[in-house]
């Protein structure tokens, strides 16, 4: 049985689509000639009214929640010819949408139009599809509708394959939601007994490999997933996150043009406060572990708050929680240190398992805040610098990573790791740590590499401490890193 609430209706509906063979897995022939494990089809669905009817509540919702506000401008729905026609007529019919039908192939005769339907020029239309690879199909019903004078920046999917169309779209001015991607669906699938681990391990591979280019031709697989997929700005990618917090720190990225975290590392209040003023215009976050601050009071909290205010910054109390729901829900809101009423983000093991980590979330959502707009989020844990880290092992920290990010959206921020593990997702923050411009190691099991190698696997903020706090001239040290943390940024976009 199928969990309950959003989540279990989107198992439910992964299920019903693998049992009326809507997704195969096996050996397939594609057009471009390359074999994949796995084939989805959903034309079939016309064939069973009753999922049909869930599947179009499930988009419908989906849409509704990401992007409430959008909703608003968006009075058309067009389907891409053929299979999401009858998806989009039941959409139009079930909530009142009006709906416009884009031709394959324009008429020769007749009125000979493009775009049938009932508009006027300028109404934003939602452009919906069944399945989304490169999103070259979405594209191609964009183009005709704007012909037409309509205004299309969204579009909804029910499955997309991770290989690169919502980057690929994003990349063009579209925004797409998906009910159900690919990774989604293998681990349901495995959980559930339909396929095997190995199965599902082949399939992300394969996915991995072959991402879509706009043409629909796939890349040489041989790259690596990071590389093939495009960086987008974090102008762009602060409208496709559910996350405050992001939405907040991708535009205070842009604005500042950094995205430096210094690790303030240090041991007393004066020093921290001291080093804070001097390096707070060149960072947007800074990260403290409060409990190694000997002469911690209140007025350090509140002199911390001015500070990131007067100086816009967030703050990071790198607390890695990892005790079960009930205590890790103290240690955040209570104690000494009440980390929850200062700090705008935290990380987070996974080592307990998603409970603790929604308690955390449940408990930043109750707690007071200096500022009404002030967000809260959680970073997760998900493979560390040291040398000897237990996550450099086979236990499959990624998957339950990415699968909590999805159960949790407005909370999680993203993952603190060391090469980007995840496609698309454009949403989610990675944090990287262990960067140092003149050494490799600091003798005690921590490993560095430089700003620009840490951007290349797939970093966003970069977190440095004693590459800054250790060099003669921290201030000098900052700007250093700033630039080319932000050159690398600008580079790989
Ligand atoms: P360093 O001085 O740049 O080595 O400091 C790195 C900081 O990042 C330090 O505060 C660590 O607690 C933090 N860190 C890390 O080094 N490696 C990890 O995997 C994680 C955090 Br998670």
């Amino acid at each position: 049985m199928a969990a309950e609430g959003p989540a279990g209706k989107r198992e439910k509906l992964i299920l019903d689509l693998h049992d009326i063979g809507g997704v195969k897995f096996g050996e397939y022939k594609l057009k471009t000639g390359v074999t994949s494990p796995i084939y989805v089809d959903v034309r079939c669905i016309v064939g069973y009214p009753e999922l049909m009817v869930r599947l179009i509540d499930c988009m419908w919702e989906a849409f509704q929640e990401r992007n409430s506000e959008a909703m608003k401008r968006l009075p058309l729905i067009a389907g891409v010819p053929y299979t999401a026609l009858p998806i989009t007529s039941g959409m139009s019919i079930k909530y009142g949408w009006r709906m416009v039908m884009v031709r394959k192939e324009k008429k020769a005769y007749g009125t000979g139009r493009e775009v049938e339907g009932v508009y006027r020029q300028g109404e934003g239309c939602l452009i919906v599809e069944d399945v989304v690879t490169s999103g070259s199909s979405i594209l191609e019903t964009r183009e005709k509708l704007e012909r037409d004078g309509l205004r299309c920046e969204h579009a909804l999917v029910l499955i997309d394959r991770e290989q690169g169309g919502s980057s690929n779209l994003a990349s063009r001015g579209i925004k797409l939601t998906s009910v159900l991607n690919m990774s989604e669906m293998l681990s349901t699938l495995k959980k559930y007994g339909r396929i095997s681990e190995e199965v599902e391990r082949e399939t992300l591979d394969y996915l991995g490999r072959h991402p879509s280019n706009l043409n629909g031709r796939f890349l040489n697989g041989l790259k690596s997933k990071v590389a093939d997929s495009p960086r987008l700005r974090f102008a762009m990618r602060a409208d496709m996150t559910d996350c405050e917090f992001n939405k907040n720190l991708f535009q205070l990225m842009e604005r500042k043009k950094s995205n430096l975290c210094v690790a303030m590392d240090v041991t007393s209040k004066s020093e921290f406060l001291r080093l804070t003023e001097l390096l707070a215009p060149e960072i947007c976050l800074l990260k403290l572990h409060v409990d190694t601050i000997d002469d911690f009071d209140f007025d350090f909290v509140h002199r911390l708050q001015d500070l990131s205010l007067e100086h816009q910054f967030f703050i990071f109390e790198d607390r890695k929680f990892a005790d079960i729901a009930q205590v890790v829900r103290r240690q955040y809101a209570h104690g000494v240190h009440k980390i929850c009423t200062w700090a705008h983000l935290v990380d987070s093991h996974l080592i307990s398992g998603a409970s603790s980590v929604k308690a955390l979330a449940e408990a930043a959502s109750g707690c007071p805040k200096q500022r009404a707009e002030d967000s809260r989020a959680i970073v997760l844990i998900t493979q560390m610098s040291t040398a000897d880290a237990l996550t450099r092992s086979e236990v499959d920290l990624f998957g339950a990573s990415m699968q909590a990010a999805r159960d949790m959206p407005s909370s999680i921020s993203g993952f603190v790791c060391q090469k980007k593990f995840y496609q698309d997702a454009h949403g989610l923050i990675c944090y990287v740590p262990g960067v140092h411009l003149s050494s490799e190691s600091d003798g005690g099991g921590q490993c560095y590499r430089t700003p620009e190698s840490a951007v290349e696997s797939g970093a966003d903020v970069i977190i440095v401490g004693r590459g800054i706090l250790e060099s003669p001239d921290p201030v000098a040290a900052a700007k250093m890193y700033r630039s080319r943390c932000w050159d690398a940024y600008l580079r790989a976009i």
